[in-house]
């Protein structure tokens, strides 16, 4: 994906759910979603992230009827506007499968390939790029009690082994992105020690997607809501970005690609 040392790409959020954690973001409603994605794209997003489902704790799920009547008309509408990579954060196999044919490129994949048993097929038989994000647990219960014994070495285990596991499928490892899954069945302390060591996770020679923005570890370390940690997120992924990350998934992309652009240049 990112090959290049010169270019932290960044990810634009676009939730088209009722239910988001950070509702400045939320654009249920069509046109203004896909204006909302435009508007990331003048901003500086290198790929326009687009969900019809929420996993924040707790979330209800959908069917893939509403996730396809959510998402569908977005992916189309930025497709006939833009050219920039359009990616689905989708753990069904179908919703995959028709964004891709209408124009997405990435699938997101929050279960890493876990969730659907058709979902490696189908994005090996497309040819698509794929995000394989670590997740204790399901996010209706992922923060009652998570447990590790080492959570930096159990999430780069489970990482390469998903990895390894979608390239039996047939995805080439040059379309494999591994994210260590920030705020998904962790607690405090184990988001800081896989950001703290995240150039672990970026030794293994695939590109490292983080999505820490304005997540609810910042929360705790500042004490203040989603709508208060813009600089918070901006500390971290400028960590993240110093310890290899090659992109960083953002509600704010103004900011992000300045953090990005910045940051990318102070790494050692
Ligand atoms: C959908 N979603 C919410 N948080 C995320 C994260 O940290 N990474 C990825 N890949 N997707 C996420």
């Amino acid at each position: 994906m990112n090959e290049q040392t010169d270019r932290v790409l960044v990810m634009g959020i676009l939730n088209v759910t009722p239910d988001s954690f950070y509702s400045e973001i939320r654009t249920f409603d069509t046109d203004a979603a896909i204006a909302a994605g435009l508007r990331m794209i003048e901003q500086g997003a290198d790929i326009v992230d687009i969900g019809g489902e929420s996993s924040r704790p707790g979330a209800n799920p959908v069917t893939t009827e509403q996730e396809l009547r959510r998402v569908l008309p977005v992916i189309e509408g930025l497709r006939s506007r833009t050219s920039v990579p359009l990616s689905i954060d989708t753990t069904k196999a179908r919703v995959a499968k028709d964004a891709l044919q209408a124009g997405a490129s990435i699938i997101n994949d929050i279960s890493a390939l876990r969730a659907d048993p058709n979902m490696a097929g189908t994005i090996a038989d497309a040819g698509a790029k794929v995000v394989l994000m670590h997740m204790q647990g399901v996010p209706q219960t992922m923060q009652n009690e998570p447990q590790y014994q080492d959570v930096v070495s159990e999430v780069c285990d489970f990482l390469v082994e998903r990895a390894h596991t979608a390239q039996e499928a047939g995805i080439p490892a040059s379309n494999i992105i591994l994210d260590p899954g920030i705020g998904f069945g962790k607690r405090l302390e184990h988001n800081l020690a896989l950001l703290r060591r995240l150039s672990k996770l970026v030794s293994y020679g695939y590109p490292v997607l983080v999505g820490l923005s304005r997540k609810s570890f910042l929360g705790l370390l500042l004490d203040l809501p989603a709508s208060e940690r813009l600089e918070g997120t901006i500390a971290a992924n400028a960590v993240a970005i110093a310890c290899g990350a090659s992109i960083i998934r953002v509600h704010d992309v103004k900011e992000g690609r300045r953090t990005a652009d910045v940051a990318i240049r102070l790494r050692p």
